[in-house]
Formats: structure tokens, sequence, C-alpha cells
């Protein structure tokens, strides 16, 4: 990238526009969706600062205890889950929010609903904040298709039906990844002008990549495909090189690297966690609709990902994602599995 002439730009194209050029393709559309969408981008903004200060607040006594002042401050992850739900409801656009931070979905009340469901994850990986790893906030949106009352079984629908999915990414500069269903693009928080600018068009990950990213610290719970495949990263017998392992634990950030060097992301089941450990709806879902709309796979053992059909709002489900070859390996290993049983 040429950062001088950069600098210079003066066609910026902002989350906004990207998103209101998209909608003039469809003449019937009301604009709902780019509403929607800039409530969820404030939501981001507004997490990212906060991020941003946490380092710092924590010096001044503030982070889930007490300030200088003596107010009790909320928890990040908490703070963020209420910005998220306060912005969506205000949409006017939304019916049905499922978060992390909520055992029940909210059902928005009747005068300020809309058609679109929203699944997120307001702050994952948020055991990382207290060392400055980069965190990340996950979305993906349904929409309901007539205008029966909204029930659970309108989320209760297979990634495949998803509208359109992302992730904001808070480290060394806020990076939102989006798709709605027509390839991946990504933009980068500019905080002179407080506007997403698209610095990553049309994403593809490459076929194949050199990374894998695993917890190895669960190798001795894992089933015989995970534990095969792993090992082959590091001993290939096939003349090419080992993988390298790269690990963050903070999903948004691990999923990101893979998205951009091409690799694969697996948290697999184990013999103490035989569905793994992350959430359908709004991790598995969201990152296996962008992987495949930027060219890769998503799998969870046993099939493709997005065609699961959740029973509960925060199931959970093995995953395996990435470039598309590296997933077809994995695949092959579970076949053979069952082929041998
Ligand atoms: P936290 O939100 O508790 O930090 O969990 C993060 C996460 O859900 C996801 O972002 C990571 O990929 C995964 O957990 C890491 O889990 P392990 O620590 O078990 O590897």
């Amino acid at each position: 990238m040429d950062h001088e002439a950069d600098a210079y730009r003066t066609d910026l194209m902002t989350i906004t526009r990207f998103v209101l050029n998209e909608q003039s393709k469809y003449p019937e559309s009301r604009g709902d969706f780019t509403i929607l969408l800039s409530h969820i981008v404030l939501g981001c903004k507004f997490v990212c600062t906060a991020v941003n200060k946490a380092g710092l607040a924590k010096l001044i006594g503030l982070a889930g205890e007490t300030n200088v002042q003596g107010e009790e401050q909320k928890k990040l992850d908490v703070l963020s889950n209420e910005v998220f739900v306060k912005a969506l409801v205000s949409s006017g656009r939304t019916c049905i929010l499922v978060s992390e931070e909520d055992e029940e979905a909210t059902f928005v009340e009747r005068s300020k609903r809309g058609r679109y469901c929203v699944v997120f994850d307001p702050l994952d990986g948020s055991s990382n904040i207290d060392c400055g790893v980069s965190i990340g906030t996950i979305f993906g949106i349904y929409m309901v298709k007539d205008d029966h009352e909204p029930t659970l079984d309108d989320v209760l629908q297979p990634g495949k039906h998803m509208l359109a999915a992302g992730y904001c990414m808070y480290g060394s500069s806020c990076t939102l990844v989006l798709s709605t269903g027509e390839g991946v693009n990504g933009f980068t928080l500019d905080p002179s002008l407080g506007e997403f600018i698209l610095t990553h068009p049309d994403i593809k990950i490459p076929k194949k990549g050199k990374i894998y990213s695993v917890n190895e610290g669960n190798a001795k719970n894992w089933d015989a495909p995970t534990a095969k495949y792993v090992e082959k990263c590091k001993f290939p017998k096939d003349g090419s090189s080992p993988k390298s392992l790269r690990y963050i634990g903070s999903m948004v950030a691990d999923v990101h690297r893979t998205l951009l060097y091409g690799g694969i992301f697996l948290y697999p089941a184990d013999k103490k966690s035989p569905n793994g450990k992350l959430r359908v709806l709004y991790e598995v879902f969201p990152m296996s609709f962008l992987m495949e709309q930027a060219g890769g796979q998503a799998f969870t053992g046993k099939q493709r990902a997005l065609d699961l059909i959740p029973e509960k709002i925060h199931e959970r489900s093995p995953i395996f994602l990435g470039s598309y070859d590296d997933v077809e390996e994995i695949k092959e290993l579970y076949a053979a599995e069952v082929k041998g049983k």
C-alpha cells in the first residue's frame, strides 16, 4: 500500500457509503439494513474507545471496581453489552436480540420493532482485556420473513440463513470485517474522522495456508482425527514444510489472521467438552459465514458448519475453519474415521 498517497486520498469509501451503494442495487430496499448497520457501527466505535481507555482506567482505579470519585464502574463486557442492546433496540429495526452476555433472548417491544434478529457477542475474548491483547465484537443478522409474532425459532436457524455477519477487532487498529453475502470487505476506523474506511476490499482467503491455530493444551483430550491433523501440521509426510502455530486465544484475532494470511483455526471437541467451547449462534456461524464468503470452508467435524440447526440460543459446537484446502484435509480425516467404524 502506498501510505503517502493514502494520506492524501480524497475519495474515501466509508462503511455507510459502501452499504448505501450495495443497497442501491435493490430498488425495493427501504434502507432498513443501512440503518441497522449504522447502529452496530456506533456500538463498535463506543466499545473501541472504551477498550482503548481500559488500561489507563485500571491505573486510576476504574474497570469493575470503584473509581476515584467513588462511583461503581461497569466491567467492559457488561458495558459493551448494554451499549449494543440499547443501540440495536433504538435502531427500530430489530425484533430479537441474542447476546452472549444475556441468558435469555431480548424481544423488542412492539413500538420499536423491526424485521431483523441480531445475534452477537459484544466483547469476545474478554479474559484478554487486562493484558492488552486484541479482542472483538462478533455479530450475525437474520431477518424474519413475515409479520408474525417473533419467536425463538426465528433465530434458531441454520447459519446459511444469515443475511449478514461480521466482527470488529479492537487491536492495534480498529477493524470491522463485514459480509452481506456478496464477498467480504474490511474497514478500518480512522480515529481523526470517526469513520470506518474501506481498507480491505474483497478479502479472499489463500487456498492453502502455512499456519494452524489451536489450544494445544487440550491435546490429551482430543479425538483421533483432530490429533492426526495436528500431527500432520507438525510432521508432514508429503515433503511439505511443517506449519507454524499461532494461537492468541481470542477468536476475533485468531480468525482475522486466518482470513488474511490463510491456514486453519480449530476449536475441536474433546473428552471434557464434547461440543467444543465456541457458541454456535454468535461465534461459529458469523465466522463460518465470513470464511465461506472469502472462499474458505467451515466444518464442525460432522457437517458444513452453516448447515447446523441450533436447538438452544447458547449452544456450542466444535469448529474447523479457514483455507479451503486445509479444511478439506480435516474433513477427509473425519470421513476416514466414520468409514473405519
Ligand atoms: P473469553 O471471552 O472467556 O476470553 O473466551 C474467548 C473465547 O470464547 C474465544 O474468543 C477464543 O477463541 C476461545 O475462547 C479460547 O478458548 P481457550 O482459552 O480454551 O483456548
